[in-house]
């Protein structure tokens, strides 16, 4: 490393001192804290996608979001030159350099790492960060200290794209390493234009003018109420009403949002009575989390919850079923035949009502721990892989081969039976490939595609909720001492630290029918996470309770002398 290098490394990190006594982790989903303490976590996340780009030669994101976190909370994260998560083979240097306690210590890891990794460091190649940010107010003056670690790299390249769902920020890194346009207007072009190829190619023809052709959506007063209010000008056969748009008094995930319809079971603020039996749906914070809910008849602020497992079901059906078409009917006749390998990727908090659903339909299930990062890589083992976390962040991979097939049939049926229920649903699944992101779980891609289905399928609400009951389940989040004392296996639904704790769980999941339970230290909030699933509502409460109360026991504060 050059000698002006080192020091304009050393000088400019003086100006972003750690904070005293905090040690922070890149988890589930990047760091994330109170935005208070952030600053020099974000400069350092600035040198990280600096590195990170000059190693893949390529462009990488930089995200600053705490997603569904409270509104003073904020986070960083690294978004990949393929448009997916880090690579997690560089999570434990992120650790090292954000918690490196003086300048002196940062440069010597740096070092370290750039001749490890042998990151091509002479300041002749050049490094490209594309910067997003969501809603918060925090968010501008954290751009500024990432822009600040980018720029004390020679050679690193900023370019600021303001304001940005995190999913949008994914899909620009991916399509700028492709060689696509990378702009705002061209995500709102890829995704308007083929939800209206679904749409021109609905069985009986679009219904617009049925009442069910709205859906209103909490936009959980942050970014993804803001990106819609301009997506729905765009659309045909389909009207959004948004609320908690951003643009009002209410702020951001508070009593509104994805993660709290789907925790809490109850209408986020602004829905009511009057909007028994209307189909709606809850954005998170960043717009990466998508639920749908209907308020019941009987009820003001209960809800009838349809998840991320219900919207994964609803695609699997839906793409199965056009496979089905391309696949059986006429199939002798065609050149290209291909067995297109489906399947679905879930994390141990899915209901289980839903695997078995899954299953009874004849698709491959697997499991892997909580995080998109785990979920996306076994997704991506598939032709078409499709996963999705209970909380409703998910999407559907289609891989190279499997694009290319439905390039060759779609041309193949062009030619000789244009107009053909194959032909339709190869251009079905094309434009699906091209609505949903490829790069991670989208809302605003994820909600056009359910509209389009349901559209499809000429499906309420209410139907597609019934496609299997949910197990009445429950969750807690209880706060210990060291939740790091927590190690778990088996997709993370066994602990196996500290000793002894799993089989006292054992013990009281036994005194359920139905009963499953799970506890698991959360990637992304100071908390151990507790699951529990049974016959009845009240035993899933019970039973998440008892077992809160061992992990009290075991790693609470009451224990913290042992
Ligand atoms: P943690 O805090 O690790 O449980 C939560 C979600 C994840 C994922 C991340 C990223 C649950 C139980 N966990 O992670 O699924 O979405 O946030 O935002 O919903
Ligand atoms: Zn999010």
């Amino acid at each position: 490393m050059k000698e002006e290098q080192s020091s304009l490394l050393l000088k400019s990190s003086s100006l972003f001192p750690p904070p005293q006594g905090v040690k922070v982790s890149y988890g589930t989903a990047g760091f994330r804290a109170d935005a208070s303490i952030l600053k020099s976590t974000v400069y350092r996340v600035g040198i990280l996608a600096a590195l990170r780009s000059l190693k893949t030669r390529s462009v990488v994101g930089l995200m600053i979001t705490a997603s569904h976190n409270k509104v003073t909370d904020n986070g960083v994260k690294i978004v990949d030159p393929s448009g997916g998560m880090l690579s997690q083979e560089w999570e434990p240097f992120a650790d090292q350099l954000a918690n490196a306690p003086t300048p002196e210590a940062l440069l010597s890891i740096i070092r370290e790492f750039v001749e490890k990794e042998k990151i091509p460091f002479d300041g002749v190649q050049s490094a490209e960060i594309l910067l997003g940010r969501d809603t918060r107010p925090s968010g501008e003056s954290l751009l500024e200290a990432a822009k600040q670690g980018i720029s004390s790299i020679f050679g690193a390249i900023a370019l600021d794209l303001g304001i940005l769902t995190t999913p949008q920020l994914h899909w620009m890194v991916r399509a700028r390493n492709k060689g696509i346009t990378a702009t705002e207007p061209a995500y709102f072009e890829q995704i308007s234009s083929s939800f209206r190829c679904l749409i021109d190619l609905i069985p009986n023809g679009a219904k617009i003018n049925k009442p069910d052709s709205t859906v209103v959506v909490d936009g959980a007063d942050g970014v993804g109420g803001e990106k819609l209010e301009v997506l729905k000008n765009m659309l045909t056969g389909l009207v959004i009403e948004v609320r908690n748009s951003g643009k009002g008094d209410g702020l951001l995930n508070d009593g509104v949002g994805a993660d709290y319809v789907q925790k809490e079971k109850v209408v986020p603020r602004g829905f009511g009575s009057h909007d028994i039996g209307l189909r709606c749906a809850s954005l998170d914070g960043d717009a990466d989390r998508l639920v749908y809910f209907s308020v019941p008849a009987d009820s003001s602020s209960k809800i009838d919850l349809v998840d991320g497992d219900k919207i994964l079901s609803l695609f699997a059906l839906f793409i199965k079923e056009q496979l089905n078409i391309l696949t059986k009917e006429g199939n002798e006749k065609s050149n290209n035949n291909f067995e297109a390998h489906l399947g679905v990727v879930q994390t141990a908090y899915a209901n289980g009502a839903s695997t078995n659903y899954l299953k009874q339909l004849g698709l491959e299930v697997i499991f892997t721990p909580t995080g998109v990062k785990h979920l996306h890589e076994k997704a991506a083992q598939f032709d078409i892989g499709i996963y999705f976390e209970a909380n409703g962040h998910g999407t559907i991979l289609f891989s190279e081969s499997v694009l290319s097939w439905l390039e060759a049939r779609h041309n193949e049926l062009t030619s000789v039976s244009e107009g053909s229920e194959q032909q339709k649903a190869a251009i079905r699944l094309l434009a699906v490939s091209k609505l949903i992101n490829q790069a991670v779980g989208d809302a605003l891609s994820c909600l056009l595609l359910v509209e389009a289905i349901l559209q499809h399928m000429d499906w309420s609400i209410h139907k597609w909720s019934e496609l299997y009951q949910d197990l009445p389940s429950r969750q807690l989040k209880v706060k210990v001492v060291d939740r790091t004392a927590i190690v778990t296996t088996n997709a993370e639904t066994v602990a196996v630290s500290p000793p002894g704790i799993q089989e006292a769980i054992d013990a009281e999941i036994a005194k359920y029918p139905k009963g499953r339970c799970f506890i698991r230290p959360s990637g992304t909030e100071d908390v151990v996470r507790v699951y529990a699933e049974a016959a009845t509502q009240e035993a899933a409460d019970n039973l998440a309770n008892s077992v809160a109360k061992l992990v009290d026991r075991f790693l609470g504060f009451g224990s913290s002398g042992q």
